[in-house]
């Protein structure tokens, strides 16, 4: 990361006209710019009526100052807030005039960025104001004010702590090299590994709801050619949003579509009938397809419901195979020509619904079907936002706990158990940037606005 000794400024408010803007200066030349800019010594946390001057001495707006010395402020610098008059006029002059005593104008997310770095906020929370600002309902709204408020911090750094408190173990177990395996055994580092998967696994849980009110949920309607995935979007949309024909190959490029499921934020992928193709057009949209099945949080296979008894024949089914399969959903289309009733088989692997796009019986049991995949329910109320990376980072953790488990009970190797618990150690503190890289504190920070 550069160096944090400049100055930085930036509207801080909304862009455009309004009662009120205010222009935010954060580092070492706050004060001073404030006493420049308004010819008086700012006192700290105290709101100072205030003139705004120009070089030439004219007077720009008067307004607000408040002077908060670091690290008691949000990014632990010194910070000057200006409150304005809400005019871009007035903003543009100001902000002129504060780079012209030496301020620089902040990229995005700089702010955030600064306090994270002066560890007032740790990475999950610095990501939660950014989800905050950007929700889009109450729920999670919420769910974004707890996470800034800690609530998720406090889980990853509870469980690292118990994670450390095994490494510790387990590390000095190898230093007895004879006793080692008795001495773990002693230790009940099994069981402890066992009880750490499953906190991990809660933790997911509730992460994956989170994320799931920040991004929704991501389902892929996929099969072969002529099954009816295009009948099926258009009636999940209530409106004719892709071609249907009777002619395999009609959909070639991706549509995609939005529906609300009681809050839920669905995102709709109909794709191109998987199937060999020489034509280059429906090539490129089989590539896609499998793309997006490969980002999907849940895909509903399109079958056609002649071959219930026959499916894990089809070809399509072979794309299928590398698909964990509690994300996957075997849709049996055309009920409606085999005098069938609608139904789900939620216990089966893979799970089996039956309907008819067309006719729409059984559109509701898949609705909510996709409800209940998307695990969102009044109990769940009480959680926190998340994010993908998050997700990635809690999966691979429990992944790395699972090999620490394999590394124990059937190689007995206590070097191998310690190095899985770094890793695991590792992915965890990338949660809350106590680990990171310049790269995802960039990837973060510039999606953040200017003036956040
Ligand atoms: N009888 C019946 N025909 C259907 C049903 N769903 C789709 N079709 C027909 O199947 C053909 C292919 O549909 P389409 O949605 O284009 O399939 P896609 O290639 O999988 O997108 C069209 O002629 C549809 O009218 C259904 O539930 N029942
Ligand atoms: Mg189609």
């Amino acid at each position: 990361m550069e160096k944090q000794n400049d100055t930085i400024c930036a509207l801080a408010t909304a862009a455009g006209k309004g009662g009120v803007s205010v222009i935010r200066v954060s580092g070492p030349q706050a004060p001073a710019f404030c006493r420049k800019l308004t010819g008086d010594t700012p006192e700290p946390r105290q709101v100072s009526l205030s003139k705004f001057h120009a070089a030439s001495g004219e007077l720009i707006d008067s307004g607000l100052s408040i002077f908060f010395p670091g690290p008691r402020s949000f990014t632990g610098e010194d910070v000057c807030e200006f409150h304005c008059h809400g005019s871009p006029v007035v903003v543009d002059q100001l902000l002129a005039r504060l780079v012209e005593f030496g301020a620089r104008l902040a990229r995005p997310g700089e702010f955030s960025e600064r306090a994270f770095l002066n560890d007032k906020l740790d990475l999950t929370q610095a990501e939660a104001i950014a989800d905050l600002i950007d929700s889009s309902t109450v729920q999670a709204a919420r769910h974004a004010v707890r996470s800034l408020q800690g609530d998720f911090s406090r889980l990853i750094r509870n469980l690292v702590a118990q994670v450390i408190e095994l490494r510790v173990y387990v590390e000095a177990s190898i230093d007895f090299a004879d006793e080692e395996i008795d001495f773990l055994a002693s230790g009940n580092i099994l069981a402890r590994l066992q009880a750490l998967v499953s906190a991990v696994d809660l933790t997911l849980a509730q992460a994956k709801t989170g994320s799931l009110l920040r991004e929704g949920l991501r389902v892929v309607i996929a099969g072969a050619p002529n099954v009816g995935k295009s009948t099926l979007l258009n009636a999940l949309c209530g409106q004719e949003v892709a071609i249907v024909t009777p002619i395999p190959g009609t959909t070639r490029d991706m549509l995609q579509r939005e529906i609300n499921l009681d809050g839920i934020v669905v995102h709709l992928t109909d794709t191109a009938g998987l199937r060999q193709s020489d034509d280059p057009v429906e090539s490129e949209g089989i590539l896609r397809a499998r793309k997006a099945l490969a980002e999907a949080d849940h895909v509903l296979l399109l079958v056609d419901a002649a071959n219930v008894d026959d499916f894990q024949s089809l070809p399509v089914w072979q794309e299928f195979a590398a698909l964990p399969l509690h994300q996957l959903t075997v849709v049996f289309n055309k009920i409606d020509l085999h005098q069938m009733p609608p139904m789900i088989q939620p216990a089966t692997v893979p799970q089996k619904l039956f309907l008819s796009a067309s006719t729409r019986a059984g559109l509701d049991l898949l609705k909510q079907h996709l409800k209940n995949c998307a695990g969102l329910t009044p109990a769940t109320d009480g959680g926190f936002m998340a994010r993908r990376r998050h997700l990635v980072a809690l999966a691979g953790a429990k992944e790395s706990l699972k090999q620490a488990i394999h590394c124990l009970e059937d190689l007995k190797a206590g070097e191998l158990v310690a190095e899985e618990l770094r890793n695991v150690q590792k992915q965890l503190d990338e949660i809350t940037g106590k680990f990171t890289t310049d790269d995802l504190l960039g990837a973060i920070f510039s999606s953040f606005c200017i003036g956040k």
